[in-house]
Order: structure tokens, then sequence, then C-alpha cells
């Protein structure tokens, strides 16, 4: 497989690219440097400069400095126009980033279009409309000498903002906090998942061209502990971090960002459940949730890996989804009829594997799948595994409280709704929810007593921007989308006139 795009530093036509880091406006190298590989094939797709802390520094002094330059006097709408800018850099270079998504992560194509680079357009054109439309509050009142006043409430930037994102959907997950930190007016330092450096180094180029002023987008690439993420969730002059991840990292990043007390959003794990009622429309229950357990190979922090069935439906709903399962095409990601492409990672393959061994240990009825594909050609060196269909474990199984991150689902039989909400609920994540019903009384009484941050009824990751996003538990801190991101990436400051 050759690396899709041609980054200014690659040495030789031969050579594979550099892909460095984004400071105060130039690209730059570090000394040291780590690879890039396919999980389709293992094969080399890049080198990539590691930032440690002296990169970090340097970037997060560009940013600090950005926040007093040109960008300090930007208004609204001149942020506004330059969020519309980045988005038409990014359409402009669709089929780069497209090219870059698929070759980082292995995900079937027509995801990487439809999904992820859609999505990061679609997050800086929703904040760009967001803030040129925002209002302020606005309080009349009588002081206690009898005079008039009036209090508003102004939004200034937080400074410098760290954007810690993960690998699952690289430039889906970082837009989502480069484009409403930008909107508000900070400046931010961003590392991307030393799994997927290359649509953020390509959004690094976006931004350049886009004319987005030095120091404003900075990108630095590197690992967590150690390297470039812990050097910058320690960094005395980040005001904020903003990170999606586990929920462990989030815990470690916490303890790091506590003398400070720096500001904090978390998006984390999760171990959703899918309730299937025997009301449902069963097809669209059944390729709901084959969705919402295999999209992405499993690997979308709001997938379902648990499934819970009302018994009358049961054995059918199993036999349907295995034999909607085992149609799915695993393959190359630019097969146009691909289903599902690996897993990020060897290393992450080995630990989806060592599940479906667990759940065997555990007692588990394998449906379908709980190996890795043959292929016989050179998708046998890359990171594959095959979505997998449990059943017959309790709900204490390691395999249905623990998140595995992989295409796999448990499914488990229900008698009555009350049982279903307490077993969906006794979970140290809260995430996301779906329920599968035709009743629209049920779907709003199980729906209100989910103890997640989302819940879909008869659907699956159909998202408006506007909502706010997050999760409950061990699944996160905070909320973002709409105008809850607007005031996470901004200091409210009230003014209160007399008259
Ligand atoms: P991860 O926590 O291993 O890594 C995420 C990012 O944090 C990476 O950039 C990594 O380099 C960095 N990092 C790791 N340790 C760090 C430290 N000590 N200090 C600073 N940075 C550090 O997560 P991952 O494996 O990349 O992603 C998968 C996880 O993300 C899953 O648990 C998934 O559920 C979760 N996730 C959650 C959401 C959500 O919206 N709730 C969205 C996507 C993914
Ligand atoms: O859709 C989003 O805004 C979002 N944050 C999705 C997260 C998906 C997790 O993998």
């Amino acid at each position: 497989m050759t690396y899709p795009f041609s980054l200014p530093s690659s040495p030789s036509a031969d050579a594979p690219p550099l892909l460095r880091n984004y400071i105060g406006g130039e690209f730059v190298a570090s000394d040291a440097h780590f690879e890039n590989r396919s999980p389709v094939t293992g094969d080399l797709l890049a080198l990539v400069s590691e930032a440690g802390t002296t990169e970090v520094n340097q970037a997060v002094a560009a940013a600090r400095a950005a926040l007093t330059g040109p960008w300090g006097q930007f208004d609204v709408q001149q942020r506004a126009a330059l969020l519309v800018k980045i988005a038409d850099g990014i359409e402009r270079r669709f089929e780069e980033f497209v090219a870059a998504e698929v070759a980082d992560t292995g995900r079937p194509i027509h995801q990487a279009r439809t999904l992820d680079i859609a999505r990061g357009v679609a997050n800086f054109r929703t904040f760009a409309q967001l803030i040129s439309t925002a209002s302020s509050e606005i309080f009349e009142s009588r002081a206690a000498d009898g005079s008039d006043q009036f209090s508003y409430v102004v939004r200034k930037p937080l400074g410098v903002v760290g954007i810690i994102s993960p690998w699952n959907l690289p430039m889906l997950l970082l837009t989502w906090k480069v484009a409403p930190a930008l909107a508000m007016g900070n400046c931010v330092v961003v590392k991307p998942s030393e799994e997927t450096p290359s649509s953020a180094t390509l959004l690094a180029e976006v931004m350049h061209e886009a004319g987005v002023p030095r120091g404003v987008f900075n990108l630095v690439h590197g690992f967590g502990p150690g390297s470039a993420g812990e050097a910058l969730t320690r960094h005395k002059d980040v005001a904020a971090i903003t990170f999606t991840g586990e929920s462990r990292t989030g815990s470690a990043i916490m303890k790091a960002v506590a003398d400070d007390v720096k500001e904090i959003s978390f998006e984390l794990g999760g171990k959703n459940a899918a309730v299937v009622f025997a009301d449902a429309d069963f097809e669209a229950a059944v390729e709901g949730v084959r969705r919402s357990s295999f999209t992405n190979a499993g690997q979308v922090c709001l997938c379902s890996e648990r499934v819970y069935v009302e018994r009358p439906i049961f054995e059918r709903f199993v036999a349907a989804l295995k034999q909607k399962t085992e149609a799915m095409k695993i393959g190359f990601p630019d097969d146009a009829n691909v289903d599902m492409g690996p897993v990020i990672s060897r290393g992450h393959r080995d630990k989806v594997l060592s599940y479906y061994r667990l759940a065997v240990d555990e007692g588990a009825t394998v449906v379908t799948g709980g190996g890795t594909p043959q292929f016989g050609d050179e998708r046998d060196g890359g990171a594959y595994v095959e979505p997998t269909i449990l059943t017959g474990l309790p709900d204490s199984a390691r395999c249905v409280t623990e998140e595995i991150f992989g295409p796999v689902c448990h499914i488990a039989p229900f008698d009555a709704e009350d049982e279903v909400v307490r077993r969906v609920n006794d979970s140290a994540y809260g995430l996301a929810a779906c329920v599968w019903t035709t009743s629209l009384a049920r779907a709003h009484r199980v729906s209100r007593q989910m103890h997640t941050g989302l819940v879909w009824v008869n659907t699956w990751f159909s998202r408006d921007l506007r909502t706010p996003f997050g999760g409950t538990k061990l699944s996160g801190l905070g909320r973002e989308g709409g105008r809850h991101s607007l005031d996470f990436y901004s200091e409210l400051s009230t003014i209160c006139i007399k008259l």
C-alpha cells in the first residue's frame, strides 16, 4: 500500500514521508520519530516526528503569543468567516483527507467519505453558524440603593486549549473540538493519536492555506505518558484540556491537571446497551443492531456491545443477526462493497482476541466469529478480526461489563421493562443506549430512565450537532455540542452596570 499524499518533507519519492509537527505556522521535524503502519497490511506508511517537552513548550508559547496578536482582534464575523474558509479548504482536498483516514485506519472508503471527512467539514460550518447567531444573557434588576442596573454576560476565550484525541474517528473527533475552540477565539495545541497522525497533518496544511494566523493552530505528534500528551496536560500555560479517549486515560489526565485546576472536558469509554422490545420493527432492529455493533469494526465509543432482546423474539433475533453478520464483507478498505476493515493495529487486535478467548472461558456460546479471517494475501499481515456475536453470559461477566472496543456484541434475553432498565443501568459506564420499539410511550418512558448522556430510539449515531454530547459515570465529564461547546470553550464574565 502506498501513502496517499505526498508531504513537502518527503526526502525522495521512494523514502517514506515524514509527518511533522506544525508549530507557530511552520512545519517542524524533531529529533525523535516513530512509525505509522497500515492496519490493512502492516506495511510502513510514514515516519512521524515525535514532539517532546521542547516542542510542546514551543507550541504553547506560539499559541500564547498568538492570543495577543491579530487573532486577538478578530471579531465574531471574522472568526466565522475563517471557519468557513477552513471547511472549504477541507472540501477542496476532500479525497486526500479520505485517503489519509483510510490509510491510517483501514476503514471502508465509503465510511471515510460519508461520515469522517463529511463531519470534519460540518463541524467547522456548524460552529461558524452558531457563533454568528449566538446571543448573550442580559438581566435588568434593581440594586439595594434603589437604582436600576443591568447585568450582562460576555464571553472571552479561555486562552491556550490542549486538544487530545483518539484513533477511532480521527478527523471527526479532532475537528469536533478544534472548530468550537477557534470559534470562541482560543488558540489550540492539538495532539492526535499516535496511531492516526495523517488527517491532522493535512488539517494543519489546510489551516496554513486558509490563512489561520501563526500560532493559532499548532499540532504536536506523539504518545501519552512521557511524551507530547503528558507534556501538554502538565504545561502551566495551557488553560484547558479537552480529551477524548479511554476512561483510565481521562483519570490520569485529571490527576495531571489537578495542580493547576485546568478546565477539562472528557468524552470517555462506554459499554453501551441496545434494548429490543418484541413490538419493534424486527428488520429495522436487526439491521440497526448490526450497524451499532459493527460499524467501524466496533470502534465507535457509541457502539452497542450489550444487546438485550425481549424473550419472545430472542431466538429469531439472534438467528437473523447471525445471518446478517455472516453476510458482511470484510476486506480491503478501497473496495466499494466492503462492510468492515481491520481494527486499528495488531496490538489492538490482540486485545480484542483476548476478550474473545475470555468469553469462551466465561462460558459464552460463540454464535458467529470469535477469531481472525484468513485471506491468503497481504491482509494476513494486517489487524483483522471476525465480527462476533456471543450469548449465554451472566451480566457480571467481564465480557459484558468491560469495554472491548471491537466488532463484538453479547445478546441476552429479558422479560420485563423495569428489569431491562435496571440491567442496562447496572454499568460503570453511561455513554449511550438504543431503544427499539414501536410504542411511543414506552420509548419515552424507557429512554428517560437510562443513566446515559444519549439515547437513540429506533436509530443509532444520528447526530444534530446543536445537541449536548457526552456521558455519565466513567463515560465522561461535561457536555460538548451546540451552545454547550460555546460555554466550555469560553470564560463567561458578568458585567453589572448601575444606571
Ligand atoms: P487512549 O486514551 O489510549 O488515547 C487517546 C489519546 O490520549 C491519544 O492521543 C493518546 O496518545 C493520548 N494519551 C494517552 N495517555 C495519555 C496521558 N497520560 N496524558 C495525555 N495524553 C495521553 O484512547 P484510544 O485507545 O486512542 O481511543 C479509544 C478509546 O476512546 C475508547 O475507550 C473509546 O470508548 C474512547 N472514545 C470515547 C469517545 C466519546 O465521545 N466518549 C469517542 C471516541 C473514543
Ligand atoms: O458525533 C460526535 O460528535 C461524537 N463526539 C462522536 C463520538 C464517537 C465516538 O467514537
